[in-house]
């Protein structure tokens, strides 16, 4: 059973407040990580985190985003850099409870081509996780033929995860306790896009980092199963329940 799951940049970050964790709910996320973990399931997890505090705030500063590039590496260095910033704190709480986590980077790994198509390769993570580690990548900043740099969102890199290592299940754990219907309620489930367009307020094509629409959109793409639900519902998530909305 191979697990892709994203803790929003949302939820481990206090989104107020300049690269500044949320102590509670990341712990509360990692407790969860080590405690399906330790009890064997799921087999294999690879763990993707967002931005939040940390990355948007240097990519807004330098007017980069998934099309608007930047040549300038010092600017990409200082989005790179808050991101490894963050990844090193979520290391560190998985690793003080005995999860055995190691890094991912994307801009290390991958890359974009001139038509903005995404090279990731997923050797590296593929063989961590035959080796009993826990891969844990991030949103970042890649290399982008024609433009320098780009940003490449934590939700890019599980969909490349997902369909990399043909995973059985995905799970975006936010801030949001699913995908919510016009009313407020929480959707049980999505199989097309249609049905919820309305709902969601838009359905840009181009929308793959922000909005919800643009979420379900991609995650429908995926052979596996998608959950998107939050904080409190990780455990049954990783116990192997179906909390929140799933999508496929
Ligand atoms: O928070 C954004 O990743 P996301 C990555 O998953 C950066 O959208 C560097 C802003």
């Amino acid at each position: 059973m191979t697990t892709v799951l994203k803790l929003g940049g949302s939820l481990v970050t206090d989104k107020e407040r300049r690269e500044t964790l949320d102590d509670d709910a990341l712990s509360a996320a990692t407790d969860a990580v080590a405690d399906a973990v330790g009890g064997g399931a799921p087999a294999d997890l690879a763990l993707v985190h967002g931005a939040g505090s940390f990355g948007h705030h240097y990519a807004e500063k330098h007017g980069v985003s998934v099309t608007e590039g930047t040549t300038d590496a010092g600017a990409a260095l200082e989005i790179h850099g808050s991101m490894t910033t963050l990844n090193r704190f979520v290391l560190a709480r998985l690793h003080d409870c005995d999860v055995p986590a190691l890094p991912v980077h994307p801009l290390s790994a991958g890359a974009r081509d001139a038509e903005a198509t995404l090279e990731l390769p997923i050797q590296t993570v593929r063989t961590m996780l035959g080796e009993g580690f826990v891969p844990v990548s991030h949103g970042d900043v890649i290399a982008h033929a024609g433009s320098g740099t780009t940003i490449i969102s934590g939700d890019e890199v599980v969909v490349r995860f997902a369909t990399g290592l043909d995973a059985d299940r995905v799970g975006l754990c936010s801030t949001v306790d699913g995908v919510y219907d016009a009313d407020g309620a929480v959707i049980d489930r999505i199989d097309s896009f249609a049905d919820v367009a309305d709902a969601l307020g838009g359905s840009d094509a181009t929308d793959v980092t922000g909005g919800m629409a643009g979420k379900v959109r991609t995650l429908l793409d995926l052979d596996a199963p998608a959950y998107v639900f939050g904080a409190d519902d990780l455990p049954a998530f990783l116990a192997g329940g179906e909390p929140g909305t799933r999508i496929d």
